[in-house]
């Protein structure tokens, strides 16, 4: 074996073997045989898919073997592979095309077999067009080498091992949700989502969380269609799988029913398939289907697995080649020679080649714009006649009985935001609202108050308490069509999460040239200033983790008016261009009724009326001034903005004319509004509540030195620390006084 590469290995073994299988041991040369009978008494699968099965398997072991030719001419970029693991052909074969597929890196043979089953796929060029990043490669376009297929209705994955799982649930819950509703769904009525994952990965607590979602969901009555795949190679790039490990931990896990199958047998992995799809798609319930494989070629081309076991063990592991089992089983039916189970595996690695060598002759992306354009698409006339329109009135009366809020005086920030939704939940059919806390109670501050009991529980709801599995179910129900708006409870609470928006949210029109999108509101009630109560994790104050992920909209309305119009826009983006939104509700906002002295409700709002949303309407990336003082420009947002407009009026007492820009978005920054504020005065204050240190002030002060900003620039920010419970909290938080000291600090400096 040392002489042999580790792909030529296998590919030797199969072939030695495959030439001395035992012939057919009843008829020898009784041919031909009912390729409609059971390929063996008492199995499901007949002849003619399991050759059908047979050539997807070899299909994907070619496709394996060239990924690491084309690596070795430079050709290629990818070599994890899914040999050994091609039972999961099988899985393919008993589900419906058009069943949603959240698949594994080793899903390959899946892949090509669900493909078999739509006319006009060409499942071998897509793989072989991701391998050489071809700019016209199918789902991601020359961005990644990934498995999906938007008319295979396979949803792409990520590397991050695990991710896809909360999404997955949140496909199965999404297919019933969308049906009990009456609204269109990207799914069939009675599809079921598959999802498979290795058996590492299902120690991972994404995966956990996401199985525990299934399952409590479930136990509840709940429909949740969806069959988990466990790829069970045993090993973990290098770390071993403690021996029945998967079994012992998932076999008992009511109400998910468990199944399972050596995948050297092909017969049995279709059975052990057939069951579990059938008990998914009739119970609508939940069910394990543990696959038993191989994993062969290492755990990539660059894995030298000789350092970690040993060339015996592996050897012996071509032994379960599912291909040779295949071939078996075949070969023992009487419907394939052993000769011609070679000719076929030397046919289908020459149709392999052939499509390798026009594979390396395509274009692949050469710039930024081009890579960056399914990024996040904006579309900002079409999201403004969306944002400005209503519910009709049954709608609005169903969200409002007689007293629409148009006609309810001025309103705190919360109560804004919760007629907002209320409107929203009026105007879009396909909206959810969910959360923890969110439905019986109405939110921790009362803002989603109501709203289950007016638009029901199918619509507003409380989940369980895992982050993820929130976000999973937001992912997963976008993708499938209804526009999903999660609560986060409190910011802190993002960052276990945070995953979930970050490499799956926003990263999914990227990786599939926009043909899947999970639009998103995600709500989110931050920031500091409970006056002391809390401590860190009910007043973090740290934006970073957001601001940079490609695409992301970071919205942070300070006042009701705003907020109710920045999450029409929201919605709208969401809904037309397939946003991802974070909406960062200031929680010590939510209440607040006055602004410069107690009982002047200065920072109440009237709630617009639908004919007024057009004129209301404020567009992603744009500000709102306050004031046209010439001699400073505070810019701020959130909590800054109270606090700065107070400040400004006492500047303004000893004859400083100070404007206020309240950013309102932190991703994309209004940076011209910025400029335009900035440039008027010539001194800029930024007042930013968040920290020093990767705080939005850094954005703000890079965008005007990008620009050219000639001009003074000063910040007063928060302390890079975590914040105290108690008085102390304010050492450490933007204060006014802090503010007006670092104004006139930059009024005095020379210029
Ligand atoms: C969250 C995360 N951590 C680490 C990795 C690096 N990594 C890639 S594959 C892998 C092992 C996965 O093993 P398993 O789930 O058994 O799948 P297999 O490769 O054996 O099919 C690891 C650790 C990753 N991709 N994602
Ligand atoms: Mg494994």
């Amino acid at each position: 074996m040392s002489e042999h590469s580790p792909e030529e290995a296998l590919d030797h073994y199969f072939l030695d073997r495959a030439r001395t299988l035992p012939p057919a041991a009843s008829a020898p040369g009784a041919r031909p045989v009912d390729r409609a009978a059971p390929v063996l008494p008492g199995s499901q699968l007949t002849g003619g898919l399991a050759l059908a099965l047979f050539d997807a398997q070899l299909g994907n072991r070619h496709l394996d073997l060239a990924a690491r030719y084309l690596r070795a001419a430079g050709h290629g970029f990818y070599t994890i592979g899914s040999s050994g693991h091609e039972a999961n052909a099988a899985v393919a074969a008993a589900l419906r095309p058009a069943d949603p597929a959240l698949l594994h890196y080793r899903s390959g043979a899946f892949y090509l077999a669900r493909a078999a089953q739509v006319p006009g796929a060409d499942p071998l060029r897509d793989v072989l067009l991701g391998l050489v990043t071809a700019a016209d490669e199918p789902i991601a376009g020359g961005r990644h080498k990934v498995f999906g297929h938007a008319g295979l209705a396979v949803i792409p994955q990520t590397s991050t091992i695990a991710s896809h799982l909360p999404r997955a649930v949140g496909v199965a819950f999404a297919i019933d949700r969308a049906r009990k509703l009456g609204v269109t769904s990207r799914w069939p009525r009675d599809a079921i989502a598959v999802t498979s994952f290795g058996d590492a990965s299902a120690n991972h607590s994404t995966a956990t969380g996401a199985i525990n979602t299934a399952c409590q969901v479930a136990y509840q009555g709940l429909p949740m269609p969806v069959l988990f795949v466990c790829e069970d190679n045993g090993l973990g790039i290098s770390v071993r799988t403690p021996a029945g490990w998967i079994a012992a931990t998932y076999s008992s896990r009511p109400p998910m029913r468990y199944f399972s199958a050596d995948g050297t047998d092909l017969a049995g992995c279709y059975d052990a398939a057939l069951a579990a799809a059938d008990y998914v798609r009739t119970k609508r319930a939940p069910a394990f289907l543990h696959l038993s494989v191989v994993r062969f070629m290492a755990h990539a081309g660059s894995d030298a697995e000789v350092s970690y076991r040993s060339s015996g063990e592996i050897t012996a592991d071509y032994e379960r080649d599912p291909l040779l089992g295949t071939a078996r089983l075949l070969v023992g039916a009487g419907l394939l020679t052993p000769a011609e189970v070679v000719d076929r595996y030397e046919a289908m690695r020459r149709r392999v080649r052939a499509l390798a060598d026009d594979a390396i002759t395509h274009r692949r992306l050469t710039s930024s714009a081009e890579i960056t354009a399914p990024l996040a698409p904006r579309h900002p006339d079409h999201v403004a006649r969306r944002a400005a329109q209503a519910g009709d009135d049954k709608a609005r009366t169903q969200a409002f009985g007689g007293r629409p809020p148009e006609a309810a005086g001025h309103l705190t920030l919360a109560d804004s935001i919760n007629r907002a939704l209320a409107d929203a939940l009026a105007s879009y059919p396909h909206l959810l609202v969910f959360g923890e806390d969110v439905g019986r109670k109405g939110g921790v501050y009362g803002v989603t108050r109501g709203l289950g009991r007016r638009f029901g529980a199918g619509r507003v709801f409380d989940t369980l308490l895992d982050e993820q599995s929130i976000l999973g179910l937001g992912l997963g129900a976008g993708v499938s069509g209804l526009l999903p708006v999660p609560e986060i409870q409190y910011l802190a609470y993002l960052h276990n999460a945070e995953d979930q928006l970050r490499g799956e949210a926003a990263s999914l029109q990227f990786f599939s040239i926009g043909q899947f999108r999970n639009p998103m509101v995600v709500r989110v009630a931050g920031l500091a200033y409970q006056k002391g109560f809390g401590g860190h994790f009910h007043n973090d104050n740290a934006v970073a983790v957001l601001r940079d992920i490609p695409g992301l909209v970071v919205a942070v309305p300070a006042r009701g008016d705003d907020a109710a119009a920045m999450l029409r826009t929201c919605l709208a983006a969401a809904d037309i261009d397939g946003s991802v939104c974070v909406f960062l509700e200031p929680i010590a906002l939510y209440h607040t009724r006055d602004l410069h002295e107690p009982g002047d409700g200065g920072w109440l709002c009237p709630y617009a009326a639908p004919d007024l949303w057009a004129d209301a309407h404020v567009p992603i990336g744009r500000g709102r001034t306050y004031g046209d003082g010439s001699h400073l420009t505070l810019v701020t947002f959130g909590n800054g903005v109270p606090m700065s407009l107070r400040v400004a009026r006492r500047l303004a007492e000893t004859g400083i004319g100070a404007r206020v820009l309240d950013l309102r978005w932190l991703a994309p920054l209004p940076v011209e509004d910025l400029l335009r504020e900035a440039d008027a005065t010539g001194r800029v204050l930024v007042v930013d509540e968040t920290r020093r240190s990767g705080g939005v002030s850094e954005a703000v002060i890079t965008a005007l030195a990008d620009a050219g900003y000639g001009g003074r620039i000063g910040r007063v920010t928060a302390i890079d620390s975590f914040i105290p419970l108690g008085t102390a909290a304010a050492h450490v938080l933007v204060s006014e006084a802090g503010i007006e000291k670092a104004a006139s600090d930059l009024l005095a400096r020379a210029p």
